[in-house]
């Protein structure tokens, strides 16, 4: 008998979730960075368990969101948990047990989902993570003591990084889909259109390189894909910041941090497109590029909220 259906990974910025989406689906589909709020709107990715169809949603981290950009992802993220066919909720333990102020953060965020599923009275599918990084018995206090909100049905401890537990969790989401067809081809595993990919490739390696605020002031897009007769591809990106002084940081001394983008991007792309890789990187400046309703609706978030 078929199954497909929908899980949706859901969880403070930062808690795992695009690792853990990459980890069930065995390839890259979407990326992950040490920084907060790297994920930015909704990503699918496909797993197969036997005669069972998984689409993993992946979701922007959920957190109290300030800026249009935040609202939306938010907003877009509790959409996806409300569409899907089971939510899983992803809680960094080690973030709960750690006195760092982006850890707390973190933990403070976790705690604010959790309550607002029970005011709701929605169940979930807890999975605590990084459990490379935490003692046992904290692991069962943190799950004694979620458990007991009366949310969660079931517990799973994982580390996405390492891929600890993973296929117990992934069994179980594979057993809690609804009988039905498929929803991709049983060899798909991403959707996201290639410009798109390639352009959130790029984004991630400008966040792994530059530092403070300046990744939540850019954003990239693919200005031109050519398929060439030799089986290459040819691609132009343009990387936009918000201001001119934002600009010689992205280039570096001599154009080197720009260099490192570029050449970190080409290999993670030939190695997901499976074919050599011309980029062409430019950096330019675009003010007001997270008030404009058509960066919002070329990734599928709302612009209106
Ligand atoms: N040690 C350890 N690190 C992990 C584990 N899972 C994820 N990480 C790290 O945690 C950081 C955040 O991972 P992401 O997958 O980008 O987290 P996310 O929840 O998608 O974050 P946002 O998209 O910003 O909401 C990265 O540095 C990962 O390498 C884990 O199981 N163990
Ligand atoms: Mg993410």
């Amino acid at each position: 008998m078929k199954r497909a259906g929908f899980a949706a990974i859901i969880g403070a910025p930062n808690a795992g979730k695009s690792t853990l989406v990459n980890r069930l689906v065995g390839a890259k589909v979407s990326i992950v960075t040490q920084k907060v709020q790297t994920t930015r709107f909704p990503v699918k990715g496909v797993a197969m368990v036997d005669d069972a169809q998984i689409v993993l949603v992946d979701t922007p981290g959920i957190f109290k969101p300030r800026r249009r950009l935040d609202r939306a992802m938010v907003r877009a993220a509790h959409a996806q948990a409300s569409d899907a066919d089971i939510v899983v909720h992803l809680v960094d333990a080690h973030a709960e047990e750690s006195t760092k102020p982006g850890d707390k953060r973190s933990a403070e965020d976790a705690e604010m989902i959790t309550e607002s599923m029970v005011a709701a009275g929605t169940k979930a599918t807890l999975v605590l993570n990084k459990i490379d990084l935490v003692k046992r018995d904290h692991l069962l206090a943190l799950s004694q003591r979620l458990f007991e909100t009366g949310v969660y049905e079931q517990v799973f401890m994982v580390s996405a990084h390492n891929g600890s537990g993973v296929d117990d969790l992934k069994t179980f989401l594979a057993s809690r889909m609804p009988e039905g067809e498929w929803l991709y081809p049983a060899d798909q595993t991403a959707d996201l259109p290639v410009r798109l990919l390639a352009a959130e490739i790029t984004r991630e390696k400008l966040y792994l390189r530059v530092h403070e605020e300046l990744p939540y002031a850019l954003t990239v897009e693919t200005t031109a894909f050519e398929e060439k007769k030799d089986g290459s591809a040819r691609l132009e990106q343009t990387i936009y910041v918000e201001r001119d002084s934002q600009k010689p940081i992205i280039l570096g001394k001599g154009g080197q941090t720009i260099k490192w983008i570029g050449e970190a991007s080409r290999k993670d792309l030939g190695e997901i497109l499976d074919r050599p890789i011309h980029l062409f990187l430019q950096v330019k400046v675009r003010e007001g590029w997270q008030e404009e309703r058509a960066f919002y609706t070329g990734v599928g978030l709302d612009f209106d909220v």
